[in-house]
């Protein structure tokens, strides 16, 4: 048989060139370890850590009631929504589809509220390097001051069926 047990004590403590890099991978992990949550704190991209639990259908009612107080017009079937500078605005992933479009105003701040109907979504707004996961059951609340104008393309980023690489979206900032 070429597969045995070691006999006697077969453990050795590293030594040499294995002890430095056993050394500096654990160092490694320490730096990360702390990195983390102060990044958390200083980071400039930051996940919202404001989030509430919501059933995806009274989300959506929540969302349509916005799409229905704040539309300003329509492109190619999706409404235009333009939220009060200071006040909420949503965003709602699903199949395959950020909806609605919003419109915001340079250095105005807004709560923006996402989350998706069905299943997980990524929200990455192009071209930023910015990205959300987004689950179905929670509203995910992130305060946001748009700081330059244009048309931001929104994409999703977890595979989410069939219709996923044409899940689109957008925000106009004027
Ligand atoms: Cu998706």
């Amino acid at each position: 048989m070429s597969i045995f047990h070691p006999k006697g004590n077969w453990y050795r403590s590293p030594t040499g060139n294995e002890r430095l890099w056993v050394g500096l991978a654990l160092a490694w992990c320490l730096v990360m370890s702390v990195t983390m949550p102060w990044w958390h704190f200083q980071g400039k991209q930051n996940a919202p850590n404001e989030t509430y639990k919501v059933d995806p259908f009274e989300f959506m009612d929540r969302v349509d009631l916005f799409v229905e107080t704040n539309r300003v017009g329509e492109m190619n079937n999706v409404p235009i929504v333009e939220p009060a500078p200071g006040g909420d605005a949503y965003l709602l992933g699903q199949m395959w589809q950020w909806y609605p479009i919003l419109k915001l105003k340079k250095d105005q701040t807004y709560r923006l509220h996402v989350s998706s109907l069905d299943l997980q979504h990524g929200l990455s707004i192009l071209p930023m390097n910015m990205n959300f996961h987004v689950l179905p059951g929670y509203d995910y609340v992130m305060t946001i001051t748009p700081t330059t104008t244009g048309e931001f393309t929104l994409i999703c980023n977890e595979f989410c069926g069939i219709g996923h690489h044409r899940m689109t979206g957008k925000i106009i900032v004027e």
